[in-house]
């Protein structure tokens, strides 16, 4: 039992910055508990109330365990039932908590697999014991050694734990306090918005926008201890402070991140307000070695990639971002300083918690996702994607508002048309776009005959370019191929 709260105590802590399940638990029982009750007990513990609530549910929690173990004596599935009920409760108590996200139930889970692994560990030398009553001294002894191990490793991975999450926790109390000059938050530019409910918004807010990281634990790290170090190929290696580089001219802009794993109609895609430093301008503050073609990023997490030199320094406003939407990076993407390069996709651009800068060449070096098969060079490709109606819905027939996003980073759209069961294409409106950086959102209305119809999309780019319609998977340079969906029309 002592394990299995110190296992999921620790990744609480270690991996979000919840409370542990048994404070979850807690904090149900206060929510549920009426409140003239609650109100008497209170009077009757004073100041107590929560510290005893929580050594109540300790308590409880050993007297089950002890159950387990008692079950354990003639069976194995038994004691199993006691743990899955326990983490059932743990898990509905931390899904009720507000805002929860399916990832806060890891604790829980983790919980279990411990409880279920150790009993059936420290249990196994008293149930060889049953069956030969001769070596039982010896057995109990293996068992008390087994079992003491067990609690030695639980109180290391709980302090192990906290002090992770203390780490966490400063970051987060850093950020809050964190003011940044200059900094600003527009509003989304006039006309980006059609006003077609169920397109996703021009402007995807910070807690929505998608996350790819290798990370498991994401790094914490205080801006007073973070620097970057440009060297490599460069007349004068430097290496800045979080101070020394906010202290720089900011460069702000509105600019579409997007996956190179994003799937034909996928949603691994945003778009964000970014504040930054120009890379271009401290590239040039260190001197390029005209051989070089690429800087090798690399993160604090080990994580690395390869960014060709021409679209750090050409006019696109490659940045070393210090703030998404107006307030500084969350932790998760990449606090306090992450590369954004437009028209690129993340995996060879947009390199999180950044602290590493080799200016080199391409021949010299392999990165993360290169290593893996994915292409060297990850320019953006144009896309484009149907949010509304959804794939498979019913509609009514008859005039039908159709749309979505479409995006060629650093190219721009300039065209979207929609196709109903392999018909001609139809323009649809594009909403505003203050930048080739940015997506559009694009809507029209078709005309719909009661039964099945087949959607498609595609767009043309500000080159001429029109979007291709042979499916591609995403391996090794992005997906291609129209936005497909099917709906029902019906009369009513
Ligand atoms: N340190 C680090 N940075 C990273 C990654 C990563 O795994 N580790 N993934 C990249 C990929 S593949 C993408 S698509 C973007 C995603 O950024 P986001 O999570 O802020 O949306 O981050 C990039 N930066
Ligand atoms: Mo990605």
């Amino acid at each position: 039992m002592f394990v299995g709260l110190a296992t999921s105590y620790a990744t609480a802590m270690a991996l979000t910055i919840r409370e542990s399940p048994v404070v979850a638990v807690a904090e149900l029982i206060i929510r549920i508990t009426p409140g003239p009750v609650a109100e008497r007990l209170i009077r009757f513990v004073g100041q107590l109330d929560k510290p005893l609530l929580i050594l109540g549910i300790v308590l409880f929690l050993l007297a089950m365990g002890a159950v387990a173990g008692l079950l354990a004596r003639t069976s194995v599935v038994r004691p199993v039932v006691v743990w899955v009920a326990l983490a059932a409760i743990g898990a509905t108590a931390v899904m009720l908590q507000p805002g929860a996200r399916a990832v806060d139930v890891l604790p829980v889970m983790v919980g279990l697999v411990t409880w279920v692994a150790v009993l059936s560990a420290i249990v196994k030398p008293l149930i060889t014991e049953r069956h030969h009553p001769e070596i039982v001294s010896r057995e109990r002894r293996v068992f008390l050694s087994v079992a003491s191990v067990f609690a030695l490793a639980a109180v290391g991975i709980a302090g192990a734990g906290r002090i992770v999450g203390r780490g966490r926790r400063h970051v987060v109390e850093s950020r809050r306090l964190l003011r940044l000059d200059g900094v600003t938050l527009p509003p989304a530019p006039p006309a980006t918005t059609l006003g077609l409910a169920g397109i996703s918004p021009w402007q995807t807010p910070n807690d929505d926008f998608y996350l790819i990281h290798t990370a498991i634990s994401v790094p914490t790290i205080e801006p007073k201890d973070w620097t970057l170090r440009i060297h490599g190929l460069v007349d004068r290696e430097l290496t800045l402070t979080y101070d020394d580089l906010v202290a720089r001219r900011l460069t702000e802009a509105w600019v579409t991140l997007n996956c190179v794993s994003n799937e034909v109609g996928g949603d691994l895609v945003g778009n964000a307000w970014w504040s930054g430093i120009r890379v271009a301008d401290i590239l040039e503050e260190v001197g390029l070695d005209p051989t070089a073609d690429c800087v090798l990023q690399t993160s604090e997490d080990g994580w690395n990639c390869s960014t060709p030199l021409t679209a750090l320094t050409d006019d696109r406003n490659a940045m070393l971002a210090v703030a998404m939407n107006g307030k500084p990076l969350p932790i998760e993407h990449g606090f306090p300083v992450r590369t954004i390069v437009p028209g690129l996709y993340g995996y060879v651009s947009a390199t999180k918690w950044v602290v590493d800068y080799e200016v080199t060449r391409f021949a010299d070096v392999a990165a993360f996702w290169t290593q893996r098969g994915w292409s060297e060079q990850g320019p953006v490709k144009i896309s484009s994607r149907i949010d509304v109606p959804r794939s498979g819905a019913d509609v009514v027939a008859g005039k039908v508002n159709v749309g979505g996003l479409a995006w060629a980073q650093h190219t721009g759209i300039a065209a979207v048309e929609v196709a109903v069961d392999g018909g001609e294409w139809l323009p649809a409106e594009l909403g505003a776009s203050p930048s080739k950086d940015t997506w559009v959102q694009w809507a029209l209305t078709v005309d719909l005959d009661e039964g099945e119809h087949e959607l498609r999309v595609r767009a043309t780019d500000k080159d001429g370019l029109v979007q291709t319609g042979v499916l591609r998977d995403v391996v090794p340079d992005g997906a291609t191929g129209w936005h497909t969906i099917r709906v029902d029309a019906g009369s009513d």
